[in-house]
């Protein structure tokens, strides 16, 4: 494992107390002035002007403590139709061994705003994979991924694997990061998400059985409701200690995954081997 020093860069960008955007790295020293450009650039090219944008610069000597191997990709080009995208996509989450009780609150709960309050949340539920109940401390805000990023050498690597299959989108390259960390959080069994950005319809699932599986469309173009949901093994969950993981440790993903396109969920569960058959 890579033992250089690395610092972590996080920006937050709000006006009027409101969160606009947020972005954060993980980077050698080197990198430390233009990448902290770069995310001090991103806050100012939003629309809504921030009036208060805080870019913070944390030393981690010593506190990285995993390295890891992106998940695998697939992008399923079957459904252009949100209600059979996430009939697929709840048979991948059962395939995983949630049960459909819990698939079906997620999927209510992400399309309506899972806060109490009804809005998004701004980071993910923590669901119970057998009953669904959920165990997130805070049930406004949710548990936030943090400290996560590519190293230089595996981030372009993966640019270039997403690039090959038309995927070029910032975002695909981010949350594929994301979701490779939560996929190493203790008890973790799967991860539904989709954007709560209005034009961004696309979605993923993703576990250690299937990889990241990509959906173009998970939900109603316009549709400004989205969010995260991670499905844990009760057992073998405490709340502290995932919670610890999630938003300190710091990871570094070192190694790409394989990235390639397939038909239907029918033929990527038989190319996985899964050997659970969901509603058939
Ligand atoms: N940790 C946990 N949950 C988060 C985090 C985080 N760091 N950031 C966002 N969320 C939750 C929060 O509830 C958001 O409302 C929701 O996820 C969606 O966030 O092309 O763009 O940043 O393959 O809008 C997925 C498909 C896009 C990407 C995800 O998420 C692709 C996306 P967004
Ligand atoms: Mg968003």
């Amino acid at each position: 494992m890579d033992c250089r020093n690395y610092y972590s860069v996080r920006m937050h960008a709000s006006a009027l107390g409101r969160h606009i955007s947020g972005a954060e790295r993980i980077v050698t020293p080197d990198k430390l002035d233009s990448v902290a450009r770069e995310l001090l650039s991103r806050a100012l090219a939003k629309d809504r002007s921030p009036d208060h944008i805080v870019v913070t610069i944390d030393d981690l000597s010593g506190l990285i403590h995993r390295s890891l191997t992106a998940l695998d990709v697939t992008t399923l080009n079957s459904s252009a139709d949100p209600a059979a995208a996430r009939a697929d996509a709840a048979r991948l989450l059962q395939a995983t061994g949630v049960g459909a009780d819990a698939v079906e609150k997620a999927f209510s709960l992400l399309s309506r705003g899972a806060s109490p309050s009804g809005g998004n949340m701004r980071g993910a539920m923590i669901m119970d994979a057998r009953t669904g109940e959920r165990l997130e401390p805070d049930q406004e805000r949710g548990v936030r991924a943090s400290r996560f990023d590519w190293t230089g050498e595996a981030g372009e690597k993966m640019r270039t694997l997403l690039n090959e299959q038309g995927l070029v989108h910032e975002r695909t390259y981010e949350a594929l990061a994301l979701a490779s960390k939560i996929a190493d959080s203790p008890g973790f069994i799967s991860e539904l998400c989709w954007s709560d950005d209005p034009e961004y319809t696309a979605g993923y699932v993703s576990s250690r059985l299937t990889g990241y599986v990509r959906f173009p469309c998970l939900k109603k173009e316009g549709d400004a409701r989205g969010g995260r949901a991670v499905f844990i093994d009760r057992k073998k969950f405490d709340a502290a200690q995932f919670l610890s993981f999630m938003e300190e440790e710091a990871v570094l993903i070192e190694r790409t995954g394989q990235c390639r396109p397939d038909t239907d969920v029918d033929h990527f569960l038989q190319r996985i081997g899964s050997d659970v058959r969901t509603g058939s």
